[in-house]
């Protein structure tokens, strides 16, 4: 798990980023698919959305990042025990949608990348640092969950 410290540094930028939840879920989606092009293959719903401006003006986008970083900050917020949250979406995802952890690692570190392009002087090397400790034991804890529900990953 992450330290006191280290949580007081992932929640304090998340409440940054919370009242703009829709415009960062926004460009978290359209990086991914720009950088991860396979990744926009895994939704039948975006796969008629062909160039960067369509991506950039599609609401239904803009609805996924926000459910994405929602669902995100609820993990967050419960720190070290974050189990109740994780697991309906760790089945989800290992069952319904298998995304392999690899494209977790993806979306995540494009996750921290957005974050530090919008908030340069607010997400210093502690606070990025600490941002990704909190992800990769997000990531870890969803691959665990991955194999318990019977997909490798
Ligand atoms: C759907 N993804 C969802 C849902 C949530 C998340 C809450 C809707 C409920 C559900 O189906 O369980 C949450 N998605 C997340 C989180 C992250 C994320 C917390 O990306 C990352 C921090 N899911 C992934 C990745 C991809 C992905 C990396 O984690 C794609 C590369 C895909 N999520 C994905 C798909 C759906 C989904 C295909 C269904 C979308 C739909 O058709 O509505």
């Amino acid at each position: 798990g992450l330290s006191d410290d280290e949580w007081n540094h992932v929640l304090g930028i998340w409440a940054k980023v919370e009242p703009e939840l829709p415009v960062y879920g926004q460009a978290v989606i359209v990086r991914l698919f720009q950088v991860h092009p396979e990744t926009q293959e895994r939704f039948a719903k975006f796969k008629h959305l062909k160039t960067i401006d369509e991506l950039k003006s599609s609401e239904e986008v803009k609805k996924h990042g926000t459910t994405v970083l929602t669902a995100l900050g609820r993990i967050l917020k419960l720190k070290n025990n974050h189990e109740p949250e994780l697991k309906p979406l760790a089945k989800s995802h290992a069952t319904e949608h298998k995304i392999p952890v690899k494209y977790l690692e993806f979306i995540c570190e494009i996750i921290v990348k957005v974050i530090a392009e919008k908030h340069p002087s607010d997400f210093g090397a502690d606070s990025q640092a600490a941002m990704r400790k909190a992800l990769e034991l997000f990531r870890n804890d969803m691959a665990s969950k991955y194999k318990e529900f019977g997909f490798q990953g």
